[in-house]
């Protein structure tokens, strides 16, 4: 294992380790990685002062969700504790440093907690500030749509601020174009809103769909953009596996019970709707539906319509996934492996769904501890970003050895010669 400590005595080794800091077994390539992060303050006053203050505890900053547009890349940074400068920022992907700094967007000022928080229990106050994000998507038509969770401190003295809301931004303008309270008669006791799915065809935006996962209440809020409205669509597949909820990474064991996570998007199919993959984290089955159900009210909240969701078939044992995303032009699914340090792919034109169809293209102890987010960007480069949470959460961030790492690959290089790939003859 090659740790990298600012006190390292020898210069050389520094550097030269760098370079070649390499996840085994894989065509993904390291791109940034941090001990811990820090933000572009306008200048070191206003920063020290942010330290002194504990708005920022460093410690307590771990990045989580990413995603691309041009040469933004988005990095959101929840605040499971208190000292998170900013929840939403991005990097220039032209910042040539390898541990670049945070930059908040749209700006601090959104980033920053409401002066006067709210009282508990005055739930539907919404707000512009950004209180705690956990994934972004850009969408086809240039806009970013951000979910938060508006929950503050939750590992801490937990605040629900707000309640869960997204928001979406112009990405030419970089300014705020609508927000949406999710309705309350959907948010039930144990809901948790981490994730967001976009659906839309570029040449019909205000037609935009989301799927909005609830990990902890087993459904996916389903939101219209033309008609500013969501529903809820419950389905027994949305559910946790009991069998599939152990889990041990780097070198912790743990239980999570955590739902349905992540849909992943075909391109349209003959009817002109997609195909929906989706899987609870605590299970290591894959399902699918298509989003003619989701996006119709009527028949996504029938409970007659069961036959619409399908079981896909099985990964094999201690598969259990996060997040996915798929790769339009090849087909290809790729999802995190959480016990496995990794990341998976199945090909969907290959319609068989079982062990045998899965590839492991990246696996390292070291590099893709808690591999948490990944996307594929419009150039057909998948992004990876692994973060070590269980040790954040349940022991603490070791300050001197790398923690997060952001890693990119082109897909067809990723996939060449596993059963991911499909030949063309
Ligand atoms: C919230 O959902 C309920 C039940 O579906 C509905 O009656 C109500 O109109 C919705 N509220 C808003 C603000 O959309
Ligand atoms: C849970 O995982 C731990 C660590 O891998 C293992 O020792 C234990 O036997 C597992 N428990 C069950 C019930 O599978
Ligand atoms: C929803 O599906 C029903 C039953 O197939 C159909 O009658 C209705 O027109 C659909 N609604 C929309 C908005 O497409
Ligand atoms: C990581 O993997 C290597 C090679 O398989 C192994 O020697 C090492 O013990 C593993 N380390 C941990 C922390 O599991
Ligand atoms: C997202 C949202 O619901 N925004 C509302 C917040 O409250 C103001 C004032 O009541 C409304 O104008 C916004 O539409």
């Amino acid at each position: 294992m090659v740790h990298l400590s600012p006190c390292w005595p020898f210069l050389v080794y520094v550097v030269l380790p760098t370079l070649f800091i390499e996840a085994r077994n894989t065509k993904l390539e390291e791109v940034y990685h941090w001990n811990l992060v820090d933000y572009d303050y306008p200048d070191d006053t206003s920063r020290n002062n942010a330290i002194e203050s504990k708005n920022f505890i460093p410690e307590n900053n771990v990045p989580l969700g990413l995603d691309v547009w041009k040469d933004k890349l988005f990095v959101t940074v929840p605040r499971w504790k208190a000292g998170v400068s900013s929840t939403l920022n991005y990097i220039s992907l032209k910042d040539n440093n390898r541990s670049p700094k945070l930059v908040p967007y749209p700006d601090w000022n959104t980033n920053k907690l409401p002066a006067s928080k709210i009282e508990k229990g005055s739930y539907a106050k919404n707000t512009t500030h950004l209180i705690s994000v956990f994934r972004v998507r850009v969408d086809a038509c240039d806009r970013l749509w951000v979910m938060d969770t508006g929950l503050s401190d939750i590992l801490e003295e937990a605040q629900q601020l707000t309640g869960p809301q997204f928001h979406i931004y112009d990405l030419h303008t970089d300014t705020l174009i609508h927000s949406y309270v999710i309705n309350q008669s959907h948010v039930k006791e144990n809901s948790f809103f981490a994730n967001i799915i976009v659906d839309v065809d570029p040449n019909n935006c205000d037609g935009a769909f989301a799927y909005i996962p609830d990990v902890g209440s087993f459904s996916i809020v389903v939101y219209s953009l033309r008609d500013d409205e969501s529903w809820r669509v419950k389905h027994p597949y949305f559910h946790i596996d009991p069998l599939n909820v152990n889990f041990s990474v780097g070198g912790i064991n743990f239980q999570w019970t955590d739902g349905v996570f992540s849909l992943a998007l075909s391109a349209p199919q003959e009817d002109g709707f997609r195909t929906a993959y989706f899987h609870p984290f605590s299970s290591t089955n894959e399902f699918s539906v298509s989003t003619k159900i989701l996006q119709n009210k009527t028949l996504a909240t029938d409970p007659h319509n069961f036959e619409e969701f399908k079981l896909l078939g099985s990964r094999g044992p201690n598969t259990q996934a996060s997040a996915s995303f798929l790769d339009e032009p090849s087909g290809v699914v790729f999802y995190t492996q959480v016990n496995l340090d990794g990341v998976g792919c199945w090909n969907s034109k290959k319609k068989e769904y079982s062990p045998e169809y899965q590839h492991l293209v990246a696996s390292d102890n070291e590099t893709f501890i808690f591999p948490n987010d990944l996307k594929v960007d419009r150039e057909s480069n998948l992004w990876v970003l692994t973060d070590r949470l269980p040790i954040f959460m349940y022991k603490s961030l070791d300050p001197e050895s790398i923690n997060v790492y952001i890693f990119k690959g082109s897909v067809k290089e990723i996939i060449k010669d596993t059963i991911c790939e499909i030949r063309e003859n």
